[in-house]
Protein backbone atom coordinates (compact mmCIF):
# COMPACT_ATOMS: atom_id res chain seq x y z
CA UNK A 1 0.00 0.00 0.00
CA UNK A 2 2.84 2.21 1.06
CA UNK A 3 4.42 1.44 -2.14
CA UNK A 4 1.48 2.31 -4.30
CA UNK A 5 1.36 5.37 -3.07
CA UNK A 6 4.53 6.06 -3.23
CA UNK A 7 4.61 5.32 -7.33
CA UNK A 8 1.29 7.15 -7.65
CA UNK A 9 3.05 10.10 -6.15
CA UNK A 10 6.08 9.41 -8.61
CA UNK A 11 3.85 9.59 -11.65
CA UNK A 12 1.91 12.50 -10.22
CA UNK A 13 5.43 14.76 -10.01
CA UNK A 14 6.16 13.29 -13.69
CA UNK A 15 3.21 14.57 -15.07
CA UNK A 16 3.42 17.79 -13.36
CA UNK A 17 6.83 17.79 -14.46
CA UNK A 18 6.64 17.31 -18.04
CA UNK A 19 5.71 19.98 -20.85
CA UNK A 20 1.89 21.15 -20.79
CA UNK A 21 1.26 19.49 -23.82
CA UNK A 22 2.13 15.85 -22.15
CA UNK A 23 -1.16 16.00 -19.82
CA UNK A 24 -3.54 14.80 -22.74
CA UNK A 25 -4.44 11.36 -23.07
CA UNK A 26 -5.81 11.33 -26.81
CA UNK A 27 -5.25 13.96 -29.36
CA UNK A 28 -9.09 14.97 -28.82
CA UNK A 29 -8.47 15.61 -24.93
CA UNK A 30 -6.42 18.51 -26.45
CA UNK A 31 -8.47 19.34 -29.32
CA UNK A 32 -11.08 20.08 -26.90
CA UNK A 33 -9.03 21.83 -24.13
CA UNK A 34 -7.53 24.26 -26.75
CA UNK A 35 -11.28 25.07 -28.25
CA UNK A 36 -12.48 25.56 -24.51
CA UNK A 37 -9.78 27.69 -23.68
CA UNK A 38 -9.86 30.02 -26.67
CA UNK A 39 -13.73 30.01 -26.06
CA UNK A 40 -12.98 31.88 -22.68
CA UNK A 41 -10.33 34.09 -23.85
CA UNK A 42 -13.05 35.38 -26.43
CA UNK A 43 -15.59 35.66 -24.07
CA UNK A 44 -13.43 37.47 -21.76
CA UNK A 45 -11.66 39.64 -24.48
CA UNK A 46 -14.99 40.26 -26.14
CA UNK A 47 -15.72 42.37 -22.81
CA UNK A 48 -13.06 44.75 -23.17
CA UNK A 49 -13.36 45.00 -26.71
CA UNK A 50 -16.79 45.69 -26.60
CA UNK A 51 -15.99 48.69 -24.27
CA UNK A 52 -12.92 49.63 -26.23
CA UNK A 53 -15.36 50.03 -29.12
CA UNK A 54 -17.86 51.72 -27.43
CA UNK A 55 -20.29 48.84 -27.66
CA UNK A 56 -20.60 49.12 -23.35
CA UNK A 57 -19.52 51.81 -21.39
CA UNK A 58 -16.08 51.91 -20.22
CA UNK A 59 -15.77 50.84 -16.42
CA UNK A 60 -12.13 50.42 -15.74
CA UNK A 61 -12.36 47.65 -13.09
CA UNK A 62 -14.25 45.48 -15.02
CA UNK A 63 -11.76 45.77 -17.54
CA UNK A 64 -8.95 45.22 -15.70
CA UNK A 65 -10.97 42.12 -14.23
CA UNK A 66 -11.59 40.29 -17.49
CA UNK A 67 -7.89 41.50 -18.97
CA UNK A 68 -6.61 40.10 -15.55
CA UNK A 69 -8.68 36.32 -17.08
CA UNK A 70 -7.38 36.97 -20.49
CA UNK A 71 -3.65 37.05 -19.78
CA UNK A 72 -4.11 33.98 -17.35
CA UNK A 73 -5.85 31.79 -20.28
CA UNK A 74 -3.84 33.27 -22.82
CA UNK A 75 -1.10 30.63 -23.60
CA UNK A 76 -3.20 27.37 -22.32
CA UNK A 77 -4.37 27.00 -25.59
CA UNK A 78 -0.91 26.77 -27.24
CA UNK A 79 0.24 24.01 -25.13
CA UNK A 80 -2.39 21.51 -27.29
CA UNK A 81 -1.49 21.61 -31.04
CA UNK A 82 0.93 18.57 -30.01
CA UNK A 83 1.37 16.09 -33.49
CA UNK A 84 -1.67 14.34 -34.34
CA UNK A 85 -4.41 16.74 -33.04
CA UNK A 86 -4.54 17.87 -36.29
CA UNK A 87 -8.19 16.02 -37.30
CA UNK A 88 -11.15 15.42 -35.76
CA UNK A 89 -13.57 17.16 -32.48
CA UNK A 90 -14.39 19.93 -35.13
CA UNK A 91 -11.06 21.26 -35.23
CA UNK A 92 -10.80 24.40 -37.15
CA UNK A 93 -6.87 24.65 -37.15
CA UNK A 94 -5.67 24.25 -41.34
CA UNK A 95 -2.70 22.17 -42.12
CA UNK A 96 -0.22 24.80 -41.88
CA UNK A 97 -0.20 25.17 -37.80
CA UNK A 98 1.83 22.26 -37.87
CA UNK A 99 3.86 22.20 -42.14
CA UNK A 100 4.49 26.15 -40.92
CA UNK A 101 5.34 25.16 -37.27
CA UNK A 102 7.76 28.68 -37.63
CA UNK A 103 5.06 31.06 -38.43
CA UNK A 104 2.75 29.44 -36.56
CA UNK A 105 5.27 30.37 -33.28
CA UNK A 106 5.88 33.36 -34.68
CA UNK A 107 2.06 34.43 -34.85
CA UNK A 108 1.80 33.11 -31.38
CA UNK A 109 4.38 35.04 -30.31
CA UNK A 110 2.68 38.17 -31.24
CA UNK A 111 -0.37 37.62 -29.70
CA UNK A 112 1.57 36.46 -26.29
CA UNK A 113 3.54 40.10 -26.48
CA UNK A 114 0.07 41.80 -27.46
CA UNK A 115 -1.65 40.26 -24.34
CA UNK A 116 1.28 41.19 -21.76
CA UNK A 117 0.84 44.70 -23.42
CA UNK A 118 -2.94 44.53 -22.77
CA UNK A 119 -1.82 43.47 -19.11
CA UNK A 120 0.04 46.44 -18.21
CA UNK A 121 -2.86 48.30 -20.07
CA UNK A 122 -5.23 47.00 -18.03
CA UNK A 123 -3.43 47.64 -14.86
CA UNK A 124 -3.07 51.67 -15.45
CA UNK A 125 -7.03 51.87 -15.83
CA UNK A 126 -6.56 54.35 -19.00
CA UNK A 127 -8.98 53.87 -21.44
CA UNK A 128 -6.31 55.27 -24.51
CA UNK A 129 -3.95 52.60 -23.79
CA UNK A 130 -6.30 49.67 -23.03
CA UNK A 131 -8.47 50.93 -26.47
CA UNK A 132 -4.72 50.88 -28.30
CA UNK A 133 -3.85 47.13 -26.35
CA UNK A 134 -7.18 46.07 -27.16
CA UNK A 135 -6.28 46.44 -30.83
CA UNK A 136 -2.94 45.13 -31.11
CA UNK A 137 -4.34 41.73 -29.54
CA UNK A 138 -7.47 41.60 -31.66
CA UNK A 139 -5.43 42.30 -34.51
CA UNK A 140 -2.84 39.28 -33.46
CA UNK A 141 -6.21 37.16 -33.10
CA UNK A 142 -7.00 37.80 -36.49
CA UNK A 143 -3.15 37.46 -38.15
CA UNK A 144 -3.31 34.17 -36.76
CA UNK A 145 -6.70 32.86 -37.56
CA UNK A 146 -5.94 34.37 -41.29
CA UNK A 147 -3.54 31.81 -41.57
CA UNK A 148 -4.16 28.83 -39.26
CA UNK A 149 -8.00 28.69 -39.10
CA UNK A 150 -10.29 27.80 -41.21
CA UNK A 151 -13.51 29.82 -42.10
C1 LIG B 1 -12.30 38.71 -30.67
C2 LIG B 1 -12.42 37.33 -31.00
C3 LIG B 1 -11.51 37.06 -31.94
C4 LIG B 1 -10.73 38.27 -32.24
C5 LIG B 1 -10.75 38.63 -33.68
C6 LIG B 1 -10.06 39.93 -33.92
O1 LIG B 1 -12.97 39.31 -29.85
O2 LIG B 1 -13.26 36.45 -30.51
O3 LIG B 1 -11.29 35.91 -32.49
O4 LIG B 1 -11.31 39.29 -31.43
O5 LIG B 1 -12.08 38.74 -34.11
O6 LIG B 1 -10.10 40.26 -35.25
Amino acid sequence: MKKMSLAAAAVAGLVTALPAAAQFQKPGDAIEYRQSAFTLIASHFGRVAAMAQGKAPFDAKVAAENIAIVSTLAKLPLTAFGPGTDKGHGTEAKAAVWSDAAGFKAAADKYVAAVEKLDAAGKTGDFAQIKAAVGETGGSCKGCHDKFKEK
